[in-house]
């Protein structure tokens, strides 16, 4: 199970397929993901402390579009309430099978974790069951963008009162300048964590008809519509943003 760097489009490539989470990202996901998100590990730190201060006994914890769990692993860290556990989903056969791999190996070192159940499954067609904390961490903008607002409406319908939604994306601007601005720094974060020029233009040709990221503004008014009252950005490095909507 050992993680290995990211060298996935470090050759030139005559065509550069759309990016899909199989099992060749899946064997350098967390070397990707740390160098490609400003701010991650502190999201998602972060994100268990936050589950911690809203999560309620006898209800789920969401970790939508979990990948390898680091999330629900944050959560197990802090969260410590009666009748509660986290249910980790992902529709990618690959994360899903790494990722049950990770827990079965927590489990076996340590008793008394929070318990945690990994589901293969797409979130457009998921059944959400009364749940106070939601961690939707860099997953929505991987859903069509005429999904978002259904799926959106779906978990707030399955929230209870004094829960809350954690929203992290790669945020788009609506000023050019500003856009332009945040999208150079970024490149210069991916130059500093090692990326070359060459694997930096294969991943965005790679990505940028499968990840569509929105502004904080479309995400707040799509939060508002689909009932949550409140939506404020707890957090941003650089173009990424982490946003905690309450119902
Ligand atoms: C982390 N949250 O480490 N249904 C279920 N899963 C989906 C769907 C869908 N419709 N679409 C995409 N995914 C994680 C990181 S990664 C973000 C999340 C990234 C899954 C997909 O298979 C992948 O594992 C995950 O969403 C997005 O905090 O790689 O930039």
């Amino acid at each position: 199970m050992t993680d290995q760097p990211d060298r996935l489009f470090s050759a030139p490539l005559a065509q550069v397929p759309d990016f899909v989470f199989n099992e060749d990202v899946v064997r350098v996901f967390p070397d990707m993901i740390k160098r490609s998100v400003p701010g991650y590990p502190t999201i998602v730190e972060n994100t268990g402390v936050l589950a911690a201060q809203f999560a309620q006994p006898h209800t789920l914890l969401y970790d939508l579009g979990c990948s390898l769990g680091a999330v629900s692993q944050a959560m197990r860290r802090h969260v410590d309430q009666p009748d509660c556990s986290v249910l980790a989903i992902d529709n990618s056969a690959a994360m899903v099978e790494r990722c049950r791999e990770y827990f079965s190996a927590q489990n076996a070192m340590f008793q008394e974790l929070l318990p945690v159940n990994v589901l293969e499954a797409d979130l457009l067609e998921l059944e959400f069951q009364p749940t106070s904390f939601v961690a939707f961490n860099f997953t929505l903008q991987f859903i069509a963008p005429a999904q978002r607002l259904a799926l959106l409406k779906r978990i707030r319908q399955a929230m209870v009162p004094n829960g809350a939604m954690i929203l992290s994306e790669k945020l788009r601007f609506e000023d050019p300048k500003q856009h332009q601005l945040l999208y150079d720094l970024h490149l210069s974060f991916k130059r500093a964590n090692g990326y070359s020029d060459l694997e930096i233009a294969q991943k965005r040709r790679a990505i940028e008809n499968v990840m569509l990221p929105d502004s904080f503004e479309t995400h707040k008014a799509r939060l508002l519509e689909a009932g949550f009252r409140e939506v404020t950005i707890w957090f941003q490095c650089l173009n990424f943003a982490s946003m905690i909507a309450l119902p």
